[in-house]
């Protein structure tokens, strides 16, 4: 079904204000279509599917911490692992029925996440750390943040709403210094450039650099996204300390990673485009359950 404004005038005569009158939307005469509300277009529009990418290694303690809380509206979680020597993907399908479990053998959550865009479905990729440090329930504010016209969903500890519980000094003193090096020879405003929680359109992925291995990944993503003229927005989070295990990062080899990233974007000796998934051609998926 659908009427002009010249309708909805007759409808209600006397019972628009003037002010509205005037409205250059009145004036052009616009037809407006009526949308079928259904399930899925409850506010007249298509709710975008969301799949959340999670790498994995070594975390099967953290997994009851982290599946459980992921919200009942995510469409897709796909795991990504591969080295881990634990019970992590043996949990992960025993915790949360469904899930899709991408093998990539190479080292580095940057490889497990290309792996895991390769594979993802979803109109909406959503990357989160296994480890317990952020909550899932913060998926929504990145998903609103696209949905209000965003290309890129950047997480930052740095703002207002956000912060960290899980940053030595040294640290955070590192990725201060890297984030303005990366304002300085790259441009942008990011507050945190160094922060695995993001999200992204999955149509964008061709605009993204995701062509590196190690925790460099993050940085590639917003820089590339910068450099690809994306509307990139900043969406505060919380990280929480690590629950169990280790943490994988190793602040100086892995600074000097980012350090190297941020030139080599800054440069535009980076391409943005991934062959294909995993790019070593190392990944598989385990048949469902
Ligand atoms: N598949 C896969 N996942 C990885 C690899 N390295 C790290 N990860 C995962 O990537 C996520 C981030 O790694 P962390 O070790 O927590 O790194 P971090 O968050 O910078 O360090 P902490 O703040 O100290 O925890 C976690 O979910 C890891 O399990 C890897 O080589 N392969
Ligand atoms: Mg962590």
């Amino acid at each position: 079904m659908s009427f002009t404004t010249d309708d909805a005038l007759a409808e209600k005569p006397g019972q628009l204000s003037p002010g509205w009158k005037d409205e250059t939307a009145l004036s052009q005469n616009r037809t407006w279509t009526a949308v079928k509300p259904d399930a899925s277009c409850s506010a007249g529009f298509e709710l975008p599917s969301v799949s959340v990418v999670i790498p994995t290694l070594n975390e099967a303690k953290n997994l009851p911490l982290l599946l459980p809380r992921i919200p009942k509206w995510i469409d897709e979680v796909i795991i990504v692992d591969g080295r881990s020597t634990d019970e992590t993907v043996d949990v992960a399908r025993a915790l949360y029925p469904g899930v899709r479990i991408v093998l990539e053998k190479r080292r580095g959550k940057g490889a497990a996440l290309a792996a895991g865009f390769g594979a993802a479905t979803g109109d909406i990729i959503v990357t989160i750390d296994a480890d317990g440090s952020m909550d899932p329930n913060e998926i929504l504010r990145f998903v609103a943040a696209l949905m209000s016209g965003c290309d890129f969903a950047k997480g930052t500890r740095f703002v207002q709403g956000g912060g960290t519980a899980d940053m030595s000094l040294f640290r955070m003193l590192g990725n201060w210094s890297l984030m303005h090096v990366g304002r300085v020879l790259c441009g942008g405003e990011f507050s945190d450039l160094c922060y695995g929680y993001n999200a992204f359109w999955r149509r964008n992925l061709p605009d993204l650099d995701y062509n590196c291995d190690g925790f460099e990944i993050e940085t590639s993503l917003c820089l590339s996204a910068l450099r690809s003229g994306l509307k990139i927005c900043e969406v505060p989070s919380f990280e929480a300390p690590r629950n169990f295990g280790q943490s994988n990062l190793k602040a100086i080899p892995d600074g000097i990673r980012v350090m190297r990233m941020i030139v080599m974007q800054s440069l535009g000796l980076r391409d943005r485009k991934r062959g294909h998934a995993g790019g070593g051609g190392s990944v598989a998926e385990l048949p469902g359950e």
